[in-house]
């Protein structure tokens, strides 16, 4: 049988202060409700919940320091997840990070640098999340994560109080982007996928609750289509489900939104069209 089972270490991270709406931090609950640990045991994987990380989402007394809103805030929930991600993928397993607004990506990039230095990161988004500090219009550090991460925008990143612990870990070519088409086979290799999933990359008609939805996004088909591809490569180490808002749109709007997130991420682990047996499962004989 080619059915393969996952060690996945899922890790809730109740966390909204890299951007200005309140709810984001009730993802995991959202996701939990929805049935996701279900979804993903009735299909045969190994589960282990590590739980919510118990983030502070206070606004910095300061308040906005340059550019950046709440950065001792990220700066804090960033270590706090960085260390919690890389004892998962230490311990063997697929960590599942479940957001979040997407600043929960510093920490998850960061933590799994520690233990995979090799990671390569495909970042699935309507956004590119690269501002800088500096470059930044909103001040919103959900908009920011990579420019932390990435060697060649040191010289242009400002000292930010909270950001100490972070040094750049990825090159701008560790990185891609869907839709990305061409690839070198030099670019090609054999390193740990960390995937980083936007709900907003999908058409807000998919996943209405979300802060920052922008017209024309992915199909469903299509978002499955990379979720089983990005399974096929048996490569993935991390996954981050950020930007899912519960406490935006209607009751449906979240209903919606829960349901097609669950869905990606149930192909990310193998969920396939066919249907899949759990380990050991066999057709029942009559007596
Ligand atoms: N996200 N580029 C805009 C900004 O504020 O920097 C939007 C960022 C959205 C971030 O969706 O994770
Ligand atoms: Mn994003
Ligand atoms: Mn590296
Ligand atoms: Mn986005």
């Amino acid at each position: 049988t080619d059915e393969k089972v996952a060690k996945i270490g899922l890790v809730g991270v109740p966390f909204s202060k890299g951007q200005q709406r309140d709810g984001t931090e009730k993802g995991p609950g959202a996701l939990r409700n929805g049935g996701l640990l279900e979804t993903l045991t009735s299909i045969g994987h190994d589960v282990h919940d590590y739980g919510d990380l118990p983030l502070d989402f206070s606004d910095d007394k300061e308040g906005q320091i340059g550019v950046a809103k709440n950065p001792k805030t990220v700066g804090h929930a960033s270590k706090m997840i960085a260390d919690k991600v890389s004892e998962v993928v230490k311990s063997g397993r697929t960590c599942l990070a479940l957001g979040g607004d997407h600043s929960m990506a510093i920490g998850t990039i960061y933590g799994q640098h520690q233990v995979q230095p090799d990671q390569v990161v495909l970042w699935i988004d309507a956004h590119a999340d690269i501002n800088t500090p500096l470059t930044s219009g909103s001040g919103n550090m959900h908009g920011m994560p990579l420019s932390f991460l990435v060697k060649e925008l040191d010289p242009y990143l400002p000292k930010i109080p909270g950001f100490e612990f972070v040094k750049p870990c990825l090159t701008a070519k560790d990185i891609a982007y869907i839709g990305l088409r061409d690839v070198d086979p030099g670019e090609r290799g054999k390193r740990p996928i960390h995937l980083s999933f936007d709900v907003d990359s999908l058409d807000p008609s998919l996943a209405p609750s979300t802060g920052t939805p922008v017209l024309g996004g992915l199909s469903l088909r299509e978002g499955l289509y990379i979720a089983e591809e990005v399974a096929n490569t048996g490569r993935l180490s991390v996954i981050d489900v950020a930007e899912v808002n519960p406490s935006l749109g209607s009751e449906q709007d979240v209903e919606t939104t829960v349901k097609n997130t669950i869905e990606f991420i149930t192909k990310c682990f193998g969920k396939r069209r066919q249907g899949v047996y759990p380990p050991g499962y066999h057709i029942p004989l009559p007596t």
